[in-house]
């Protein structure tokens, strides 16, 4: 069985022959169809996500079960399923106070590289081999908990399917359940890339009458005019914060996000602010780094700084109905796909993440 594996951080994978374990109690091996390549992966190859290798990465993918292990009653073979990298362990704090994102035990577990009982699945030569939070996409087959295989609609393709599994749903999520945007208010985004596409779409969707779309790359600043984009910035041109203050009479805007993961665009993001607004933080920083603020600032522009991971969503429920918007037209995911790639292409795929050439690259599984 086919997977991508990665030996060495800064490397590039290799596709090798991997072993597979049967689905022990309360698992669920799935045939994969289609996987997102996302910038989160490409963060354990340039280390910002510390985890150990080998490992399989590939965390945003969708495909059918093909087994499953005693005691699954959620899911049985031959059913259409997105995987979940934050199952919920439905017994800590956070998920029993409705905040499955923040799960205590998927946390630690996804740093662990493992499965929930703390040992792997996947081995070469054997030797284990770590999969990429609880996951493990860009595998021909994988082996993930009951509650990290969602059940979803069979009427949508797999490569788009597969994006409801990360991109989307933390990028909408971000809009409707972090930040709560609020019909005609005034949104930035900084950095369109595959999450970003999903913060822009999803401030139209809640009825935002601005949102203004920064990043780099001219070509990808204009395909975001057709997910709800009203201006655009490009940051290597025009400094981002005055482009903002100038588009909003000298205000800021009452929302923006952050989606790349560099402090310095995080400190845009709360410069372009308007006071009392909210500054969102979806992109991933590396585990040392710091944001510099005024703090001078904060009691006199009242600003509030948040996160947001997994657009604070709960898959089992966001899943199917972010799948619905699709169906009634309201949500695009056909677009999102810029190129898709077979597995034996997945080190391209990075490259081209890397060069911001996607809105989304996806891995394909013939
Ligand atoms: P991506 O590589 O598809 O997009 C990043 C975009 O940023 C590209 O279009 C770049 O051109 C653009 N960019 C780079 N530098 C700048 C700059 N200085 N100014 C403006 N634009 C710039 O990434 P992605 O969308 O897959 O992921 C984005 C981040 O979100 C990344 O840090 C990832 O780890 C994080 C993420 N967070 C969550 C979460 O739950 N919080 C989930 C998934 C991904
Ligand atoms: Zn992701």
């Amino acid at each position: 069985m086919k997977a991508a594996v990665l030996h060495q951080y800064g490397q590039e994978l290799k596709i090798e022959n991997v072993d597979l374990e049967e689905p022990r109690k309360g698992e669920v091996r799935v045939k994969m169809k289609a996987a997102g390549v996302c910038h989160s992966d490409q963060h354990v190859i340039d280390l910002t996500l510390p985890l150990p290798v080998p490992i399989i990465l590939g965390h945003e993918g969708a495909g059918v079960v093909d087994a499953v292990g005693e005691g699954v009653t959620s899911v049985k073979v031959g059913d259409h399923v997105a995987l979940n990298w934050v199952p919920s362990c439905t017994k800590c704090y956070y998920c029993r106070t409705g905040r499955p994102d923040m799960c205590d035990e998927a946390a630690k577990i996804s740093a662990m590289g493992t499965m929930l009982d703390g040992t792997t699945r996947f081995s070469l030569n054997g030797r284990k081999v770590y999969q990429f939070p609880l996951t493990g996409t860009f595998s021909e087959y994988t082996v993930v908990p009951e509650s990290s295989a969602i059940p979803i609609r069979e009427d949508v393709p797999f490569e788009y399917a597969a994006l409801v599994g990360c991109c989307v749903i933390t990028g909408v999520g971000a809009v409707t359940n972090t930040a709560k945007v609020e019909p005609g208010s005034t949104v930035a985004v900084i950095g369109s890339g595959g999450v970003g596409f999903n913060v822009i779409q999803g401030a139209s969707l809640a009825g935002a009458k601005q949102i203004i779309a920064i990043d780099i790359l001219d070509d990808k600043l204009e395909k975001t005019k057709t997910f709800g984009a009203t201006h655009t910035v490009n940051a290597k041109e025009k400094d981002p914060v005055r482009e903002v203050q100038k588009l909003t009479d000298g205000l800021g805007v009452d929302y923006a996000f952050e989606v790349i993961g560099r402090p310095e665009t995080m400190e845009q993001a709360y410069m372009m602010t308007r006071k009392t607004g909210q500054t969102i933080v979806v992109g991933v920083a590396k585990p040392n780094d710091k944001l510099s603020i005024n703090a001078f600032s904060l009691p006199f522009q009242s600003k509030t700084i948040t996160g947001s991971w997994l657009g604070q969503g709960n898959p089992a429920v966001d899943y199917p109905k972010l799948l619905d918007l699709n169906a009634t037209g309201k949500l695009q995911l056909e677009p999102l796909v810029s190129k898709v790639y077979s597995l034996d292409q997945i080190n391209v795929a990075f490259e081209d993440l890397k060069s911001g050439k996607n809105i989304r690259g996806v891995i394909r599984f013939e």
